[in-house]
């Protein structure tokens, strides 16, 4: 078992009432305890989704103009978009979370900006988040400018239109559902999308914990306009001006100067990396060693889902610091020297940018694992540290079996109760959705 410091045998843990750990105790006997025959990880966070955009994957890889680039891929996104009902973003989502849960991730932050000005599309991820068990902190958007300046938003934003207190009656409407699994915190969408006083306004009216998440520097063109219209860059803006610290999760962070990585670290933020996703729209590289270096916490998110798997993620997260740095094993020491012990310790840790505690199998932490199949060929032979760094290194194989969310069975030799209807719900809505 994958224990904060390491890895553990013979582990006896309980499991609260209320779905946490009570106690954790290694080089232990059995007495009657149920016995979770193969290797324990602690369950992953998404830290970063917009599940409809699941149902895309793979429709926008074909060059539609000379330069394609990431604003060109947004305009084909929000063409998409423009067919997405209630009902098929709910059978989107729904088999969206089965399949995360099946590869490990346990929560998922849900950054929800398409609110056709009413609650309905976010309540919507709740019961989908709910069906599938996973837990979720559900995030609603504020969305106000096409732009810096205050550029209007254009025909095809229309939907995510939204101020502050609208942002903050979606707030309050969540208040029926929270549990210590369903969390609510706000998105302000990125500093394009929002505008320096409706930032403070929606801020100043939360709760202290309230957690804030917001894109932030993933292309450069962001960091130039920024830098034309409110004269820094965003990551330094927002760090001198909105008040960063351990509740903000700043998604991407992609273009940093050296002097920004440094503050970011400190600020005790999270910084939301999604390899797949920033590889597939051309963002760039997060330089994940300088800011490892000073401290800094992260996790890892989905984002538009062209991966449903932590493991790839983190394989590719590792992948692009080797092949900018043309070396090796580098996200590595502190608590191992084993690259995927620590990156999946520290991307689980970054879980806490859900408002949620959960990230290690320790007393106290949400009862969330994943069990591996020790009968696959992959994990042959392997114990301790090789058997992470099999998980993340070896390939495509799922080698996830059993998935615990809060002390209950979502997901059990492979098989999630729901995932039959969810399959085909997802297949019906999307095919309506192409037609
Ligand atoms: C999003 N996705 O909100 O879905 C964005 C695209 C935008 C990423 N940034 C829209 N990866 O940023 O304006
Ligand atoms: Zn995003």
């Amino acid at each position: 078992m994958l224990l904060p410091d390491g890895w553990a045998k013979n582990v006896r843990m309980e499991v609260d009432a209320s779905g946490s750990f009570s106690t954790v105790q290694d080089e232990t006997t059995p007495d009657n305890a149920q016995m979770l025959a193969g290797p324990v990880l602690p369950g992953m966070a998404n830290l970063h989704s917009h599940a409809f955009q699941r149902a895309m994957a793979g429709l926008t890889e074909v060059r539609g103009a000379p330069n394609d680039d990431f604003w060109s891929w947004r305009e084909l996104m929000y063409r998409f978009l423009e067919r997405l009902t209630p009902e098929r973003a709910q059978a989107i989502t729904t088999h969206l979370y089965i399949d995360m849960l099946k590869h490990g991730y346990t929560a998922v932050g849900e950054f929800h900006y398409v609110h056709d000005g009413a609650g309905d599309m976010l309540l919507r991820h709740l019961a989908a988040a709910q069906e599938s068990g996973i837990a979720i902190t559900l995030l609603p958007s504020l969305y106000r400018w096409s732009n810096f300046g205050r550029k209007p938003l254009q025909a095809r934003q229309a939907r995510f239109a939204s101020d502050p207190a609208f942002v903050l009656r979606l707030l309050e409407s969540t208040r029926a559902h929270l549990s210590p699994d369903v969390v609510a915190g706000v998105a302000p969408h990125s500093l394009r999308a929002v505008d320096p006083v409706s930032l403070k306004e929606l801020i100043d009216s939360l709760e202290k914990d309230c957690p804030i998440h917001i894109h932030a520097a993933e292309q450069t063109k962001e960091v130039d306009d920024c830098l034309a219209t409110l004269g820094k860059r965003p990551v330094e803006w927002l760090i001198e001006n909105a008040g960063v610290n351990e509740r903000w999760c700043l998604v991407h962070a992609t273009h940093m100067t050296l002097e920004e990585t440094r503050a970011l670290a400190k600020s005790g933020a999270t910084a939301g990396l999604c390899p797949t996703t920033e590889g597939n729209l051309g963002d760039g590289i997060f330089a994940l060693l300088p800011y490892r270096n000073e401290g800094g916490r992260y996790g890892i998110g989905g984002d538009s889902h062209v991966s449903r798997d932590p493991a790839e993620e983190l394989r590719l997260l590792e992948y692009a610091q080797r092949l900018s740095a043309r070396r090796r094993n580098l996200v590595a020491g502190g608590r191992s020297q084993a690259v995927g012990t620590t990156l999946w310790l520290e991307a689980a840790a970054g879980g806490r940018a859900l408002g949620r505690r959960m990230g290690a199998i320790a007393p106290g932490q949400r009862a969330d694992l994943v069990v591996l199949d020790p009968a696959q060929p992959d994990l042959a032979g392997r114990s301790g540290d090789a058997i992470a760094n099999a998980l993340i290194f070896s390939g495509a194989t799922n080698l996830v079996r059993d998935v615990m969310v809060a002390g209950r069975w979502v997901v059990k030799e492979n098989r999630h109760a729901h995932e039959d209807a969810a399959r085909r719900a997802y297949i019906g809505a999307v095919a309506e959705l192409l037609n």
